[in-house]
């Protein structure tokens, strides 16, 4: 393919191809071979579009739920509309939200972060202010989405963090010990979630606490599984190599994670300088039995360590060529697709074969049950509910779809191409997801395509560009691009749920856990939160509690001293849909959300004499700009 040439030769692809995406759609098919016949059938952008199209006031039938990179957030899309729904802050500081300032958020932000994390970050703030959040999934049970969580990892920090789906917000955030840069993420899907399974990416050593520096031999990478119900990490897994992607199995048994690195190098050389990486197996019931047996040692966090390096009775090492990176189970309960990268090809594993691999009765090779050639640069696969498989190409900037079954007969020597169409998506993809697609209730309707650069889809906006995430109908036989949209760092991952599954709630309860440490605050003071106007002081600790009810704070004013602590505790009385307020306190930095219903809180040295005014930044009422109110700092010495 040479494809990526096009970019090179002064015209960019769109103008080499007419710039529609039926031309595009057109051209993919060609790459496939399979051009000609059916193409005077195929509806015009315009007509397919109008599939995808939701008219002003009508709902989307799915949730995406799409991870942010290096912005660090959740971002939650109607599909197929494609428009942006909502914000989830997650390992960022949102400074809408208060999302990182909030009492509350800090709790949850701080409360799972090891010893020498927080001392780490005593003198910057205490918490981390970035985060990569890769791989959004939902908790599962009985093989597909139950609606109560979804988990997402942070590979720029090493933590995990779970997000409520009946409040869209961020309940529980955990670092993991013993391992670097937690990369791959999937929960269990059967029984239940049950076990979320995260890749440590990097190998370092254990501990990392400077005692082994330049000495790769003794750096490990780590497998961990947290128990999604307590957010604590169950047990770890020590493994040769590294650990990128990883997805389970629809019985329960199985994790599979994907290694680039099996070289154990520390550059780009010594990384890829073997043809072989593989794809390492764990027995979740055999680890499981380790720990009762307690064949493990303990390091940091005090967590139980098993050895799963080769020849261990919980790994099995199958070989895979070429820095394989995606790991995606298909819902025909069977098969897990490896995704070459540097090959051209997915390696199928047959999931019903690993009891017998782990009897030794077959070579870990022979799970493999087909390896088709797609083109270049696999990445991530997705499934529909008819047998078929949607691998993006990376290098060659397309999404392959092809037949599982036609693969494995192909791999057993019968004459048959399992490619069924390709189609050009702009450019260079790396996840994409269908919906429902990692369930057993895969839909076959919507593919989402998540591209890395947009580079001539929209007008300039700077050196910086937007990415581009595409929506593609893949109801039909052909593959057809219905939508482009454009997207901030970066459109890493997402997951497309029907939205019969989720089910937020519109206001706060009042014993929602989140605020619940805040009101037993409130009730200690001897104050009932739901009707407080009262200033609590405590030496030089203020705390300053208030409610609000459009378009009134029910205090007008309060008075501290330059050098107080000072803690303001807002209740929003408002029981009404969409009525948040918040509060934005002049000049010094601080700003957070009070959903209806909620407490929230903030903590803050009054540094600064003067008049500060306080003011509702969530436009509530008519009145809105008047729901604002004063903090009289007297001056020291006054
Ligand atoms: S990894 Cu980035 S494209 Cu973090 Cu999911 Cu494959
Ligand atoms: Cu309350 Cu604006």
């Amino acid at each position: 393919m040479t494809k990526q040439k096009d970019n090179h030769t002064g015209f960019s692809r769109r103008e080499l191809l007419g710039g529609t995406a039926k031309v595009a759609t057109l051209a993919g098919l060609g790459a496939a071979g399979g051009l000609a016949a059916g193409t005077a059938l195929m509806p015009s952008p315009a007509q397919a579009a109008n599939k995808a199209n939701v008219a002003p006031g009508d709902l989307d039938e799915y949730y995406g739920f799409w991870s942010s990179g290096q912005a660090g957030e959740v971002r939650i899309l109607g599909v197929p509309s494609m428009r942006e729904l909502m914000r989830i802050p997650v390992f960022n500081r949102c400074s809408a939200s208060g999302w990182g300032q909030t009492n509350e958020s800090r709790a949850i932000m701080t409360e799972g972060l090891l010893p020498q994390t927080k001392k780490h970050l005593a003198d910057k703030g205490g918490i981390y202010l970035n985060g990569d959040a890769h791989h959004p999934h939902m908790s599962f049970t009985d093989g597909t989405y139950d609606g109560r969580y979804i988990f997402i990892n942070d590979k720029a920090n090493t933590r995990v963090a779970r997000i409520r789906c009946d409040i869209m917000k961020v309940d529980k955030m955990i670092e993991i010990p013993n391992a670097s840069d937690i990369h791959g993420l999937r929960p269990q899907k059967y029984p239940r979630t049950g076990y979320v399974f995260a890749n440590g990416e990097h190998r370092v050593p254990i501990p990392n606490d400077g005692s082994v520096l330049d000495d790769p031999s003794k750096y490990h990478a780590v497998f961990t599984a947290i128990d999604g119900d307590t957010m604590k990490v169950a047990w770890q897994v020590i493994v040769n190599g590294n650990l990128d992607n990883v997805d389970a199995d629809y019985q329960g048994n199985y994790a599979v994670s994907s290694c680039y690195n099996g070289e154990e190098g520390v550059n780009l050389a010594q990384m890829t300088s073997k043809e072989q990486d593989w794809a390492v197996v764990f027995d979740i019931k055999a680890i499981e039995a380790g720990v009762k047996k307690k064949d493990y040692k303990v390091y940091d966090g005090g967590v139980p360590v098993l050895d799963g390096r080769k020849g261990s009775r919980y790994t099995r090492y199958i070989p895979i060529s070429n820095s394989p990176h995606g790991v995606n189970t298909a819902p025909d309960k069977k098969h897990i697709v490896i995704n070459g990268k540097l090959s051209p090809t997915v390696t199928v594993l047959d999931v019903t074969k690993f009891p017998a691999m782990f009897a030794d009765k077959i070579k870990p090779r022979g799970v493999v049950v087909a390896e088709p050639q797609l083109g270049l640069g696999p990445l991530h696969t997705a499934f529909d509910n008819k047998g078929n498989a949607y691998t993006t190409l990376f290098l060659d900037s397309q999404v392959a779809k092809w037949s599982i079954d036609k693969a494995i007969r192909a791999f057993k020597g019968e004459k048959v191409n399992p490619i069924l169409d390709k189609i050009d998506v702009q450019y260079q993809p790396g996840h994409n997801h269908t919906s429902m697609g990692e369930t057993l209730e895969a839909d076959g309707k919507w593919l989402v395509s998540l591209n890395k650069f947009s580079k001539d889809r929209y007008i300039n906006v700077g050196p910086l560009k937007p990415e581009n995430e595409q929506l593609i109908d893949i109801s039909g036989d052909k593959m057809k691009l219905v939508h482009d949209g454009p997207t901030f760092a970066e459109p890493h991952d997402c997951i497309i749920v029907h939205r019969s599954k989720v089910n937020p709630a519109h206001v706060y309860k009042r014993t929602d856990p989140t605020f619940a440490a805040t009101i037993a605050m409130a009730k200690k003071d001897g104050i009932d939160p739901e009707d407080p106007d009262k200033i609590i002081r405590d030496g030089n600790k203020v705390r300053v509690y208030m409610t609000s009810v459009a378009p009134n704070f029910s205090l007008e004013k309060f008075t501290v001293n330059e050098g107080d602590e000072v803690t303001v505790v807002v209740t929003n009385m408002d029981d009404v849909q969409d009525l948040t307020h918040g509060l934005t306190l002049a000049n010094y930095g601080i700003a957070f959300e009070v959903g209806p219903q909620a407490t929230q809180s903030v903590t803050f040295i009054a540094d600064r004499p003067g008049v500060h005014w306080f003011y509702c930044q969530w436009f509530c009422h008519a009145l809105h700009m008047e729901m604002r109110g004063r903090m009289l700092v007297k001056p020291k010495g006054a």
